[in-house]
């Protein structure tokens, strides 16, 4: 019997993913870059067991049983129909993929595995969860089938921001131009320790599961927007470029301003798709207008905020003035907000 353990935290991206050009490949449009938290807090845990006393392929997500080896599934995969369950899909797709990169003859190989993942926070609300779920099963199942090379390009399978959670730290997900895929893989610019004061807040405006999940948003997107063209080919090729050099000279001021001006674009985006998919709601909008205030009051960017595809804010900030913003935060915002995390991210 062998058993494997991995926990991946989710990432949060300060130069947005948003869009495909190829669905199967789960291939981008752009660039993408996001920090990894640490693993305190918003994190995976896959566990998996493989033994020549397994009969069948077991698989268990949040503590339900999901079916794996059935005879739908069996269709979906030599009939390449991706309508029966996306994840159930992409799981078998994974495991098919790091068994072919792995040394064939490992003895356990053609054993049977039991799988069980879980999240220690809301799922599908745009807490960035299958990033985190997808990272943390392929770096399990490297580990039990003893893989040593590139693996954010099967992570990438399952989700496409799943391929930043292999890495901790500061992490670029570069587009690539291939056809194939083979270059569209993350890649860490900078470890968490590089930026040791920086911190990120995660305020729950709502955890419901969101409207439009981000795949069909982003589908929408590309086929409707005209701004997601410009933005992919005129804005994000120097951006991403002016990110990575402020986090590697550390410039919280210019990070801050590139990070709010990104997720703006985004929400921008998904008002231009058409019909618009809306993400942010009032109290998200009441945050944007805070942190503005809070920086023009200091007189300098000290708090960033950005948003994935929901309402909550994620906040970046540096440890000095977490106290004070978290204050004023739940003086202006007195109940129904929840603090999610008060997060050191320190990688894997
Ligand atoms: C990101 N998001 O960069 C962006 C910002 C949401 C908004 O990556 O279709 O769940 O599975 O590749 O990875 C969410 O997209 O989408 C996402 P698929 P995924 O974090």
């Amino acid at each position: 019997m062998k058993i494997v353990t991995a926990v991946a935290p989710v990432n949060i991206a300060v130069i947005k993913y948003w869009g495909k050009r190829d669905e199967k490949l789960i291939l981008p449009i752009n660039d993408s870059l996001s920090a990894t938290l640490s693993t305190d807090v918003m994190c995976a845990k896959t566990t998996i067991l493989t033994s020549p006393d397994l009969k069948e392929n077991k698989f268990w997500l949040n503590g339900k049983e999901q079916s794996f080896d059935n005879v739908r599934l069996k269709n979906c995969l030599t009939e390449s129909k991706l309508n029966y369950n996306k994840y159930i899909f992409a799981l078998i797709l994974i495991i098919f993929l790091v068994k072919k990169r792995c040394n064939s003859t490992l003895p356990y190989i053609n054993w049977k595995i039991a799988i069980c993942s879980e999240n220690n926070f809301p799922t599908a609300a745009g807490l960035a969860s299958s990033a985190a779920g997808y990272a943390c099963l392929v770096y399990a199942l490297a580990a039990l089938y003893e893989i040593d090379g590139e693996i954010s390009d099967i992570a990438r399978l399952g989700s496409g921001s799943a391929c930043r959670s292999v890495y901790g730290g500061w992490v670029r997900w570069q587009k690539g131009i291939l056809s194939s895929g083979e270059d569209s893989i993350a890649r860490p610019i900078a470890s968490a320790s590089h930026w040791p004061e920086m911190r990120v807040l995660v305020l729950v405006v709502n955890d419901n599961q969101k409207k439009y999940g981000s795949t069909i948003g982003m589908n929408h997107s590309v086929e409707t927007s005209t701004l997601i063209r410009y933005r992919s080919e005129s804005v994000i090729p120097q951006r991403i470029e002016e990110i990575n050099k402020a986090i590697l000279e550390r410039n919280f001021h210019k990070f801050a301003e590139i990070t709010m001006k990104d997720s703006n674009q985004f929400h921008a985006i998904c008002l231009d798709t058409y019909p618009p998919c809306i993400y942010m709601n009032d109290v998200s909008h009441a945050i944007v207008n805070l942190v503005h205030h809070y920086n023009t009051y200091k007189e300098e960017n000290k708090v960033a905020y950005t948003f994935d595809a929901g309402p909550n804010a994620c906040i970046y900030l540096l440890e000095s003035v977490l106290q004070e913003f978290l204050s004023i935060v739940n003086y202006i915002f007195p109940k129904p907000m929840d603090i999610k995390a008060n997060d050191y991210f320190k990688g894997l």
